[in-house]
């Protein structure tokens, strides 16, 4: 996948489980006209495979890595350990504890490795892409145009009277 020069975004999860969640990232990116991959890759079943991913992201013209995993979710903090690259991390919403040791596992890393962690589950999925969007807007005009057109279309769609 070397010099794909218009690949922007990759979207990795830990399992095929949270891709019923991660499907929002890919909408919203959609939406906006941002290229992107989807992989599954975890850090404890794959180990290799996300050392392979995250040494290459750069060759491979990534800018910005969303990461989603849930329980001991450390895929977003491993990844951000072998790249410079921007991860989001994407806490999923995990049967037990609700995404809570998701959320603690993303957003507790130690200084020297950031994640920029996003809310549990669908809402975090979401705002992943926005903020994603935002990342590649800063030198990219059409994204840019495109990012405040959905948000102004977001504002226009709020009533001002409860019905
Ligand atoms: C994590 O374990 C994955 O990110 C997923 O959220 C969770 C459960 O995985 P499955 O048992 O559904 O494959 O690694």
């Amino acid at each position: 996948m070397k010099n794909k020069k218009k690949l922007k975004v990759s979207i990795v999860m830990g399992s095929q489980s949270d891709y019923k969640t991660m499907k929002l990232t890919c909408k919203i990116l959609k939406k906006l006209g941002i290229k992107f991959e989807t992989k599954i890759i975890s850090a404890h079943r794959t180990p290799k495979r996300m050392y392979e991913f995250a040494t290459s992201a750069l060759e491979n013209n990534i800018e910005v890595i969303i990461a989603g995993a849930g329980g001991s979710a450390h895929l977003p903090g491993m990844i951000s350990s072998l790249t410079s690259i921007p991860v989001l991390g994407v806490p999923i919403e995990s049967k037990k504890l609700k995404g809570l040791d998701s959320l603690l596992s993303i957003a507790q890393m130690p200084k020297g490795v950031p994640v920029g962690t996003l809310a549990i589950g669908e809402d975090g999925a979401l705002n992943a892409g926005l903020l994603a969007a935002a990342i590649i807007a800063n030198r990219n005009p059409i994204v840019r145009r495109k990012l405040n057109n959905w948000r102004l279309s977001q504002t226009l769609s709020i009533k001002k009277k409860p019905k």
